[in-house]
Order: C-alpha cells, then structure tokens, then sequence
C-alpha cells in the first residue's frame, strides 16, 4: 500500500540520555500535533534528526529500534555537520536572508553551504531506503531545499510535496544568497510548494523566473515538462487541544497563582523563542517608552515575557539575549517599586500547563514580530480565549495578521504606534474584546492543523493526477505510431501548422526566423502526396509567407486569418474589415515602445503587435499587462481583440480568428484526416474549433486545449517527417 513519508530536520521526539538509558517524549510541537493524524497511520513514516548527537553505533541501532515502533526513522548527524548544515547554512543565512536580516547577519561561507549539500544527500538516503514507487513524501522547511529535487531525480513519479514555515522574502533578497540557483532548482523538484500567506506564494513564483529558465502563469510554474503548483496554506493549530487545556486542574491552579500574584494590574504576556526576527528588543522599547511617557500606568501593568532558549551556540543569539537581559534589567531598575516589577522574565521553556494557564489569563498578548512566517503563539492565545475576552497586538509582519484580521495590527518598527495600541488594548471594552474575539476564534477553529494538513494532502493528490493526466498526452512513440497507422489508412487529409515555435524556435528578431532546408523538405514530401493539403496558417505577415513559400503546393493563411492564398494564386483578405481604428490604437502603443526600451511594434494590415522579447524581464510582463488594462475599454468599442501571446501583445479585428479560418477551409470538403499543430493562444482558436475527430497537438507545453503535445519544434518536425515516409495513400 502506498504510504506518506514526511521529512523535516528534526523528529517529533524528544530523546533523552539517563545514565546510558534513552528515553523518548512526544514534542509538542504544532507540526507533530497535525502530522501525527498522517504518520501513525498504515505504513507511513517520519524521517529526521533525533535532536542529539549519537556516534556509538550500537546505540544509533538502539535507538532506530525504539524509534521504529513509533513509526519513526532517523539520520543520525555529526556534530561537525549540525554546526555547519545546521546552525552555519540554515540559521546564518537562510534563517537571517528570508527574515529580510541579510546585511546585518548572514554569513555566506563555502564550507557551510558544502555542508547543507552533505546533509540533504544524507536525508535524501534515508528517503531512498524507505520510498517506493506511489509512495507520497512530504519535506519540510528551510534545512531541506535541496531535498526535493534530490529524490525527483532518483524517482521521477513520485509525489512530492514541499512546505516552507518562514517567509519566502522578495526576489531581492534572495538573490544576495550566492547560491540561490541551486536553491530554487531543489525546490522545483517538489510537485506542490506550499507557503504560509499568498506574498510568500507571489515572492517565490517571481524569483524562480528570474533565477532559473522556468515560465509561471498564475501559480503555475513550467519547468520544462514538468508544472509545479505553488499555494499558500496559512497553518493552523489544534485547537482544541488549547481549549481543552484551559479546564486541566494543573491549568486552573496556575491560574489561580497567577491572579492571586496579577491582582490589581493589567498582564501583557510575550512568548517567543529567542530570535532576532521577534522583534523582543523593539517590545521591550515600547514597554519602556510607555512607563516613560504614560507614568499613570506604571503599577498598572505588567509584562510577562517568555523567552525560549534557541540556537544560543550561534554568537548572534548569544548576543541578543545579553541585551534582553541589560535592557530587562535597566527597566525593572528604573521603575521597579516594592510591591511591583514592570517586566517578569523567563529565560525557558515552560511546562504547556503554564502556558496555557499565561494565554487563559493574560489581558493582552502582544506578539509583534519583524518577520515570521506565520506565527502560532498569536493562534494559541486565541484558541485558549474560550470566554472570548482579551486583546491580541498582531505585528503586520506575521503570517498571521492576514488570517486574523480583528487583532489590533500593528507595524513593529513604529514604537509610538505600538505603544498607543497597547493602551488601547489595555483600555477596550469588554464588547469590543468579545466581537473581536468571536472572530478570531471561529477562524482558529475552522482552519485548524488538520484541515491545513488535509488541503495540503488533497491539493498534492490533485497536482499529481493533473500531472498523469498531461504526461499521457505526450506523443510517445505509441501515440505516435497510431497517428501514422491512422494517416496510412486515410485518403483525403488537411494538416493545419502554424510557423513560429511550431515549425521554427523563436529568434530574438523576428526576421531571423526564416524557413531551412530541412523544413522546405519536409513540405514537399508531405506535399508529394496528392491526400494531402498542406495548409499554413500563422499571424505572419501575409507579404513575408508569400516571400516564403508562393512557390510550394501548400495553402497559406496570414495574420490569423485576414489573408488568404490558393496554391499558385494571389492572395485575398477577408471581406469587410476596417483597419481604421489603427489611427487610435498606435498612438497608445507608441507610448509603451517609449516607455520601455527594447520593445517595438509591428504593423499588419489588420493587426498591430507590441513586441517585448528583449525589454527588460518582468518590466516586459508589467507592461504588457498595463497595455492590455489600456486598451481594454477601447478594444470593446471598436470590435477589436486583445491577445497576450508569447512575449507580444497583440490587437485585431475581432472577426479574425484561425480557429474561424481553419473551419472555413474544412467546410464543405469531406477530409478523414484532419490534423493541426500550433505553439500560442491563438493557435488555441484551432484546437477547439475543429471536430472532435481531428488530432490537435500543442508544440512546448502540455496546457492546451489541444490532445496531444510535442516538446519542441525539432520533435514537431520529427512527427512530420515520420508521416511524409508514409506518404502513399495505401488503398
Ligand atoms: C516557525 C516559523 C511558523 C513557545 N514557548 C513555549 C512553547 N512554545 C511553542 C508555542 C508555539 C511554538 O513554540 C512557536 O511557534 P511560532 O509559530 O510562534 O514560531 P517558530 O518556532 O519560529 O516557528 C513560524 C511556525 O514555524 C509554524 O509553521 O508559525 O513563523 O518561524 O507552538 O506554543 N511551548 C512550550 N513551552 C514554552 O515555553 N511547551
């Protein structure tokens, strides 16, 4: 049975050495409370690093037996590979780049990124042990980028899914990683790349196109044959779980200590692990200013602030947490009384019960990060709020502030906003708490870890069976041999082809593009056939395809479809068009040819084109947008078409279409072999208007409205040429 193997850096366990015994907890963690629901099922497996350094290798086989009870598996790391996969590469500069921390903290060092390759090869074997054909792996975060292209290549049908749980920053900041190519190509690897907010989702999609020679359309990326899906899936958590918490007696009793010591003021809770990104310095500065700026509220208030111990062998956590400690200091000396402390600080992980019992009491939890993915600690106040009172302070910054929009949002950076924001919180209506409150809670409660884990799964299965769907299209060498078995049996066939990226790669410039040897040739063969007609149809310019190819027996259909030319006769255009409105339209155009260096226009008797295959990338695509937004109102007046092809924006005539042109020339005629090949959108036009009995082949990419697909113009001409050998009608 097929089985879903997750993969992240660490295991869900806890292992702990008492005198030479290992025991294992449960973490706590929000990613193993959703995916136990995924690995304790059927076959399914959790792979990852057990959290300590283990080198006995009869204890490493201890350990893997206790862990495989428990559907486990790890990769055992050496200390040298956790302080430079781990702390050096994943922490001091994918952790500091896509936190938007690059200037000031990230350390790009050779040794550590060969050490980020070593690790990923390491995970990827312990995939490779375990995974087979139909199996569903899903990879998790930063530490495993690489991971997913790793496995692809070893086991191309597999599904894999990739979920990232920091932010994915803009294409700028990724770009400074001096191997952000190799990044992003080992996250192409996965079918589905998962983000927690929809910026996440638009950041990445730009990057890959800038980095690597991929193609997106909405939130699909083409690399190569193969598309990628990328969504967002704002995580959630167990919420009920929270709730729950909230009636343990453990919980209830430290409520009580927590009141009892809280009386008289208002408590502001902070829970954080320690990192930069938490914007714990920047909080401590607004709680200063309003003891500084507000006296009335000193004695009213306090901060409980929970700061987790994390990663503090790396110098810059070390660092900052001696400036929590200074500055915590400084405050409490400056305004501390004999019966009251501003800020109570914890420097560790306190047992969940108190946590809880922090969440349930507090009035206001402030969480206001610089940057975080999403932000859990800010869903866990929410969910442990079951009488629906309390405020939450949300930073702009998180993930979360898009899903729970009645938090009091704030910008981090700006003190005086945050500090007048808390004394609103302080001060709000028990109304007001409630209808905010009930907001958030339903939206908690709905988008829960299960359902985020349950969209991830459904939307990897989709992806695939899209996949399998599309890769059955691909003229393999059996759909290809029934082509020809079909062709050899017929007697009366019209072959549509479209020319550019169809029969001929594009050129930068376009008159470059000129018909070889080798294309002549395959036309006249096919053309020796007397079944056959042979027709051209492409939105080239009617003079230029004349120029080319008067001297063939083959039909020819220019600009879409305003002209048309009989073998060995003249041509004529499509009756009734106007090209008037040109004199509108070309003016606009001439803006953007201004605008945007590296575009021009091209003039056809009833079509204009804005070329941008050289302007600047992603200006190119901006403008062409803004172009279409443009001229979006006047085309609609004027009976005119707007067609967004490939790297050109083109306006017709509305009656011009070669799906039109292509039935005109079917019509009438009794053909029992009808094929067509075309590369673009309007292409598109033919696949759909031609009966349903035609073979329609899309060239370069496998969404279409077309049956089949050929990778490229060479495969295109390859398939034409097997068809010219069979030449001869067989009666
Ligand atoms: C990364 C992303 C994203 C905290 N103190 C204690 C404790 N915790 C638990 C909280 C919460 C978790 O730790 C922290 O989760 P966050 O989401 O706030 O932050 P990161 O650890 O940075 O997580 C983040 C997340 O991944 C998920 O995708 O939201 O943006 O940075 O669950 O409850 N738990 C216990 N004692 C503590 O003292 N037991």
């Amino acid at each position: 049975m097929p089985k879903t193997i997750i993969v992240s850096n660490r295991l869900p366990v806890r292992i702990q050495e008492i005198n030479g015994e290992y025991t294992l907890s449960p973490s706590e963690g929000g990613l193993a409370t959703g995916l136990g629901s995924i690995y304790k099922q059927n076959d399914n497996i959790w792979i990852g690093w057990p959290g300590l350094e283990i080198t006995d290798e009869s204890v490493q086989k201890k350990i893997t037996r206790q862990l495989k009870d428990q559907s486990l598996w790890p990769v055992f790391l050496s200390q040298e590979e956790i302080s430079e996969y781990y702390e050096g590469f994943s922490n001091e500069v994918l952790w500091p780049v896509f936190h938007y921390y690059a200037s000031t903290y990230a350390n790009y060092k050779e040794s550590n990124w060969d050490f980020y390759q070593q690790v990923n090869e390491k995970f990827k074997q312990a995939v490779l042990s375990v995974a087979k054909p139909g199996d569903t792996i899903w990879v998790h975060d930063y530490q495993l980028m690489l991971l997913p292209s790793l496995i692809r290549k070893e086991h191309p049908d597999l599904s894999i899914g990739f979920f990232l749980h920091i932010p994915f920053p803009s294409y700028e900041m990724f770009r400074l990683v001096p191997w952000r190519a190799e990044l992003m190509h080992g996250l192409l690897g996965a079918d589905l790349v998962g983000f927690h907010t929809f910026d996440d989702v638009r950041h990445f999609i730009n990057a890959s196109t800038r980095i690597l020679p991929v193609t997106s359309s909405a939130n699909i990326i083409t690399d190569g044959e193969r598309s990628i899906v990328v969504e967002s899936f704002p995580m959630g958590i167990d919420d009920k779980k929270y709730a729950a918490l909230t009636r343990d007696p453990e919980v209830k009793k430290d409520v009580k200590l927590i009141h009892d010591t809280f009386k008289n003021t208002k408590l502001i809770v902070t829970i954080d692990r320690l990192d930069y990104s938490k914007g714990i310095l920047q909080r401590l500065h607004v709680f200063e200013y309003i003891l500084e700026h507000y006296p009335e509220y000193r004695e009213k208030i306090a901060l409980y602030m929970v700061v987790v111990p994390s990663r503090d062998t790396v110098p810059q956590y070390a660092h900052l947490r001696d400036q929590i400690d200074k500055n915590v200091g400084t405050i409490n000396s400056v305004y501390r009384t004999i019966d009251w402390v501003p800020i109570h600080y914890y420097y560790r992980s306190l047992p969940i019960e108190m946590l809880s019992a922090l969440y349930s009491t507090a009035d206001v939890c402030l969480v206001t990060p610089m940057r975080d993915g999403m932000n859990l600690v800010s869903k866990e106040y929410v969910a442990s709020r079951v009488n629906n009172d309390g405020v939450l302070i949300l930073s702009e910054m998180a993930g979360a502030s898009k899903e729970l929009i009645d938090a009091l949002i704030v910008n981090p950076n700006n003190t005086v906003e945050v500090a007048q924001t808390l004394i609103q919180a302080i001060n709000m209506p028990i109304e007001e708490q409630r209808k905010r409150m009930v907001q958030m809670r339903q939206m908690v409660s709905k988008f829960n870890v299960s359902h985020w884990v349950k969209i991830f799964m459904d939307k990897l299965n989709e992806v695939k069976q899209l996949q399998r769907s599309m890769l059955t299209r691909h003229v393999g060498s059996a759909t290809e041999q029934s082509i020809i078995s079909r062709y050899a049996k017929t007697q009366k066939r019209i072959i549509f082809l479209d020319y550019d990226g169809t029969l001929v790669d594009f050129k930068p410039v376009i008159d470059q593009a000129v018909p070889d040897e080798d294309l002549y040739s395959i036309i006249n063969h096919l053309t020796e056939d007397p079944a056959n007609h042979v027709v051209l149809i492409s939105g080239r310019k009617h003079d230029i395809l004349g120029e080319w190819f008067a001297d063939y027996d083959i039909d020819l259909i220019a600009e879409h479809g305003a002209w048309f030319k009989k073998q060995h006769s003249g041509w004529h255009k499509l009756p009734g068009l106007s090209a008037q409105w040109k004199h509108d339209i070309l003016p606009v155009m001439e803006t953007y040819v201004d605008r945007t260096p590296g575009t021009f226009i091209e003039e056809k008797s009833y079509s204009l084109v804005w070329h941008y295959r050289k302007a600047q990338k992603g200006l190119g695509e901006l403008r062409a947008g803004e172009l279409m937004n443009t001229l979006k109102y006047i085309a609609n007046d004027k009976g005119l078409q707007l067609l967004p092809g490939d790297k050109v924006v083109e306006v017709k005539n509305m009656e011009i279409n070669k799906g039109k042109a292509a039935l005109t020339m079917v019509d009438g005629d009794k053909y029992d072999f009808i094929m067509a090949l075309g590369d673009d959108y309007t292409d598109e036009d033919i696949f759909k208007a031609l009966p349903e009995s035609a073979i329609t082949i899309k060239i370069g990419s496998n969404l279409s409205a077309a049956k089949f697909y050929l990778r490229t113009p060479f495969e295109a001409r390859r398939l034409l040429k097997s068809l010219a050998e069979n030449t001869f009608v067989k009666y």
